[in-house]
C-alpha cells in the first residue's frame, strides 16, 4: 500500500496466498501480501474522518431509546467492538503528526469512556428491570388455562348420526360439494322442467364454455347414483355433508345446510326396514321417549316416498325425507328391481341438533358468535 507524506502508518494486515511456482514441482509455499483493509479501518489521511464528537452523542441517545438486550448488544458491537469506528479511529492514531496525536488521542479516549459509561449506565437499568420482573412474578398463582378449541356444534352432532349409523353396520363415503346437474337431478329422476327443481334452487358455477353445467349440490342424494355405477348390492352407507339452497332464510331454513345421505340396496329390502333403521337412529339421537312422526311425502327419486318429524315444544319439526329408491333408479345402475330392493333417507343436521339441544333459530348456528358456541 502507497504511503504519502501525512498518511496513517496501519497495522499490517496480510493474507496468505499460495503462489504456484510454474518450474516448481511442489511451487512456492505461502507468499504474504499485504491486502486492503476494511473500511471500519480508519486511514487519517484526513484526521477529520476521526470519530466525531457528535457522533458519539448520537450513539449514545441512540442506546438511551434501546431497551432489549439483543438492541443493546448490537450497539455494543456497533460502537465499541473490534470494528467500530472508535477502536479503527484509535488503531489509525499512530498514523498522525506527533503535534496533532496527543489532542486526538485524548479526544478518542474520552469518547470510549463517554460510550463505555453509557453502556454500563443501560446495562444496570436492563439488569433492574430483570430484577423487577422477578420479584412481581408470584409463583404461588393458579395457572392460567389456555385457551381450548372445541368441536362446532354441527360436526358434533354430524359425529353423533355417523356414530348411529356405524352401530348398525354403515360406512361412510363423501362426495363433491361442487356437482354436476346430471347426479343433483337428472340422475334422480328430476329432469329440467321438474317442479321439484323449484323447491331446489341453488347457485351455478359458470364453466369452460360447452361443459356440462356445474352447481352447489342441493342434498347429498347425488351419492346414491355415484356409488350404485361403481359398486353392486349390497349396499349400506352413509354420507354426511354440506349442502346448499338458494333460498330465505327463517327460525328453520338456512341457505347452506348438513345433510347426511343414508343408502342400503339389497335383496328384499322393504319399507320395514327403512321404518326400523329410521326408530333406531331415532332412539340413538333423541332418547327412548320422544315422539316421532311418519308422513307420506314426494320425492321423485323414491317411491313411496316418506318424511319423519321428531317433537318439540315448537310443534313437530322435519328432520328427514325418506323413501325406497325407484325401481327406475335401480334399473338405470343395471340392477334387476326384481331381485334388489332399497332404501334412502336424507338427513338434516341442523335441525337434528336443534332439536338435540332446544335452539330455537337454525341461524345462530352459522352467525360465529362465541357467547353461543361456547355452551356445546
Ligand atoms: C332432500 O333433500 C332429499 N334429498 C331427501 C331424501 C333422500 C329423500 C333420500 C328421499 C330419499 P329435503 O329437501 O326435504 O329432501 O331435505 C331433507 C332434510 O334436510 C329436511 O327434512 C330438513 O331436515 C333438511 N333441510 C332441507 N332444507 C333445509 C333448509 N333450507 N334449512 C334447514 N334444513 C333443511
Amino acid at each position: 500500500m502507497p504511503r504519502g507524506a501525512g498518511e496513517a502508518r496501519v497495522a499490517s494486515y496480510y493474507e496468505k496466498e499460495i503462489r504456484r511456482d510454474p518450474g516448481s514441482a511442489v511451487g512456492a509455499p505461502f507468499v504474504r501480501r499485504p491486502v486492503r483493509f476494511p473500511s471500519a479501518f480508519v486511514t487519517v489521511s484526513n484526521p477529520d474522518s476521526l470519530l466525531a464528537p457528535e457522533e458519539v452523542a448520537h450513539a449514545i441517545a441512540a442506546l438511551r431509546g434501546l431497551s432489549e438486550e439483543r438492541d443493546v448488544d448490537a450497539w455494543r458491537t456497533q460502537h465499541l467492538g473490534r470494528k467500530s469506528r472508535l477502536m479503527g479511529s484509535l488503531r489509525a492514531l499512530g498514523g498522525l503528526d506527533r503535534s496533532r496525536r496527543a489532542a486526538v488521542g485524548r479526544r478518542l479516549n474520552e469518547a470510549k469512556a463517554q460510550l463505555g459509561a453509557a453502556l454500563a449506565d443501560k446495562q444496570a437499568e436492563l439488569k433492574a428491570r430483570r430484577t423487577q420482573d422477578l420479584a412481581s412474578l408470584d409463583v404461588s398463582l393458579p395457572g392460567r388455562p389456555l385457551p381450548l378449541g372445541g368441536l362446532h356444534p354441527i360436526t358434533r352432532t354430524e359425529r353423533a348420526v355417523v356414530a348411529a349409523f356405524a352401530t348398525m353396520g354403515f360406512h361412510v363415503i363423501e362426495g363433491p360439494e361442487v356437482e354436476l346437474e346430471y347426479y343433483n337431478f337428472e340422475a334422480l329422476r328430476i329432469p329440467a322442467d321438474h317442479p321439484a327443481r323449484d323447491a331446489m334452487d341453488t347457485f351455478y358455477l359458470d364453466g369452460p364454455d360447452g361443459a356440462a353445467p356445474l352447481l352447489l349440490r342441493t342434498h347429498t342424494s347425488p351419492n346414491q347414483i355415484r356409488y350404485m355405477e361403481g359398486h353392486e348390492p349390497p349396499i349400506r352407507l352413509i354420507a354426511p355433508g354440506r349442502t346448499y339452497r338458494n333460498e330465505a332464510t327463517d327460525a328453520t331454513h338456512e341457505w347452506m345446510i348438513t345433510q347426511t345421505e343414508v343408502l342400503a340396496v339389497d335383496r328384499g329390502l322393504t319399507l320395514a326396514h327403512l321404518k326400523g333403521t329410521l326408530y333406531e337412529f331415532a332412539r340413538h339421537l333423541f332418547g327412548e321417549d320422544r315422539e316421532i312422526r311418519f308422513r307420506c311425502d314426494y320425492f321423485p327419486f323414491v317411491e313411496p316416498g316418506v318424511e319423519v318429524s321428531i317433537s318439540s315444544p315448537d310443534g313437530w319439526i322435519e328432520i328427514l325425507g325418506a323413501g325406497m329408491v325407484h325401481p327406475e333408479i335401480l334399473a338405470n345402475m343395471g340392477y334387476d328391481p326384481e331381485i334388489h330392493t332399497g332404501f334412502a333417507a336424507g338427513l338434516g343436521v341442523e335441525r337434528i341438533a336443534m332439536l338435540r339441544h332446544g335452539i330455537r333459530d337454525i341461524r345462530r348456528f352459522y352467525e360465529n358468535d362465541l357467547r353461543f358456541l361456547r355452551q356445546f
